[in-house]
């Protein structure tokens, strides 16, 4: 959430498959992301319109795509600022290595943003790298920064000064945001299995949207009832989802 109002509405996002609430920001109906999900559609939203392309389930090809975009658009004279959204084990793949060096050589007007959540399904992700991503992406020759996502105002302050690098210099940028990780990592995913209770009951107390929730209630910026207010609309809206694409 932080990211994608960072950065406003005018980038081209390139998403991979868990920016529900960039999504729902730039306009996608909670029908629509869902319609996806059950395989009632290829896409369901308009990606040109929306500037939000498909969810990429193929981990890091939207690395590629996001760069190759914005040199597309900046050959045509055109909006090239494209922000690539990326988890923490897809950027093992072979193509965010390609695409972090195409776009440094480039000075591609690409934000690169890594949700690391720690986990890769079920492995670790210092069992899948010896460096942080954002060192990795700074051995590119790309500016990078590791922010924590426990906190929506840092992640929002660290983006929006990425994107006015982005756009200032015209040069790629990675913020790296770590995120815990509550549930597994899918419906069918018993994470019980390789994460200690301890570890997933520590992540669940941190929730950021609770704490968040929390703390702008403490300083009197939003009231409780309002909250309230919300979270029931977000039940309500949940249960007719789920009825209706059962
Ligand atoms: C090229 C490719 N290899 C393997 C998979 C299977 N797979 C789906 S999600 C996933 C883990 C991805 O982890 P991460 O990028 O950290 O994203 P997270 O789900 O943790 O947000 C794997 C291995 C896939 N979808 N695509
Ligand atoms: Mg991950």
């Amino acid at each position: 959430m932080g990211s994608a109002l960072a950065v406003g509405p005018q980038p081209t996002v390139f998403p991979s498959y868990r920016e529900h609430a960039v999504a729902l920001l730039r306009g996608v109906a909670p029908d629509e992301l869902v319609a996806q999900w059950a395989g009632r559609t290829f896409c369901g939203w308009d990606p040109r319109r929306l500037r939000f392309f498909p969810y990429t389930l193929v981990l890091a090809a939207q690395t590629l795509h996001g760069v190759g975009y914005s040199l597309g658009q900046r050959l045509q004279g055109r909006e090239d600022f494209v922000v690539v959204y990326v988890g923490d084990g897809a950027t093992s793949e072979g193509d965010m290595s390609e695409a972090m060096n195409l776009a440094a050589v480039e000075s591609a007007s690409v934000l690169f943003v890594c949700q690391n959540n720690g986990w890769a399904i079920s492995k670790p992700a210092d069992e899948q790298m010896r460096t942080s991503v954002a060192e990795r992406a700074q051995g590119f020759g790309i500016e990078a920064v590791q922010v924590s996502g426990q906190d929506p105002e840092a992640v929002f302050s660290a983006c929006a000064r990425a994107a006015a690098h982005v756009r200032g210099v015209r040069a790629p940028y990675l913020v790296e945001i770590e995120v815990g990780r509550i549930h597994g990592h899918s419906t069918s995913d018993a994470q019980e299995v390789y994460r200690s209770r301890d570890d997933i009951a520590r992540t669940r107390a941190a929730d950021p949207v609770t704490a968040y929730a929390d703390r702008l209630a403490g300083l009197g910026l939003v009231d409780t009832a309002w909250l309230d207010a919300v979270g029931a609309e977000v039940r309500e809206l949940r249960e007719r989802l789920m009825k209706e694409y059962a």
